[in-house]
């Protein structure tokens, strides 16, 4: 999923559309034969590093959402999960024993430990699926429970999609929005630097300041549409030939 072009946007729309469960993520793990208070999943630099809690066996049921392992938490203590690069969504089951009279709470965190979001599983809640989404860096579990270990199980995360060239606006489509900044931005003058947010997507660093042809033919080559939304999708063709149409305007313009 981390090729660019039209067959891999297509695979991710779909996918998008079919999300709902930790397994359909990138990474995923259900603890099972994981034995250990300080483990790691995935490979660097995508991984996940879980402390503070541990995976293995105690033969308590309702500690796993599948099978016979899941990340446990002591009573009063707060698990970690940390990212080594920022996953953009976060997929888990969440829940406390019967007996616990203490919430889990989940916050995820930004980069620089503001919390994004929290959830918190109450006694007696069934198995919660909990879903964060932003760049995260880490999550705590924290069990509030005195005397009672919770859990959490089926874990899965995704890291963000990479920006793809042409888009200039970074929303993830490359569409008629970009082509307006592209063509707003028009330039060969070597003292004007124009940056990938002004329709420039070939290398600054190489010595490629402008925005012109090359980069049109990047966004043309990469066309998504718009992100859905219900309304009518306009057809890349038509969009390129306007594209090209007020390109010719804005040529004879400057000439
Ligand atoms: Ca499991
Ligand atoms: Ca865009
Ligand atoms: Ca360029
Ligand atoms: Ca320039």
């Amino acid at each position: 999923m981390r090729r660019l072009g039209w067959v891999s946007i297509v695979v991710s729309l779909v996918s998008a559309v079919a999300t709902g469960a930790p397994q359909d993520q990138d990474i995923f793990t259900s603890f099972e034969g994981i034995a250990s208070s300080d483990f790691t999943i995935g490979v660097a630099p995508e991984d996940a590093h879980f402390t503070g809690g541990f995976s293995n066996i105690l033969g308590i049921l309702q500690l796993y959402h599948t099978g016979a392992y899941g990340w446990m938490v002591d009573p009063g203590q707060t698990g970690l999960i940390e990212f080594t690069t920022n996953a953009a969504e976060v997929e888990f089951y969440a829940r406390t024993r019967s007996l616990a009279t203490g919430s889990s709470v989940l916050t995820s965190y930004n980069d620089v430990g503001t919390p994004l979001e929290v959830a918190t599983v109450n006694p007696g809640d069934a198995w919660k699926l909990v879903k964060f989404v932003g760049s995260i860096d880490h999550i705590t579990f924290e069990n509030q429970d005195s005397s009672h270990m919770n859990s959490i199980d089926d874990f899965g995360y995704s890291l963000p999609e990479p920006i793809i060239p042409g888009d200039a606006n970074e929303n993830g489509f490359v569409d008629d929005v970009d082509l307006a900044i592209l063509l707003g931005n028009w330039e060969s003058d070597p003292l004007i630097i124009s940056t990938w947010s002004l329709g420039n997507f070939t290398e600054v660093s190489l010595g490629d300041t402008d925005v012109d042809d090359s980069d049109l033919a990047v966004l043309l080559g990469n066309w998504t549409g718009p992100p859905p939304s219900g309304a009518a999708v306009p057809e890349p063709a038509t969009l390129a030939l306007l594209g090209l149409g007020g390109l010719a305007v804005l040529r004879r313009r400057r000439k």
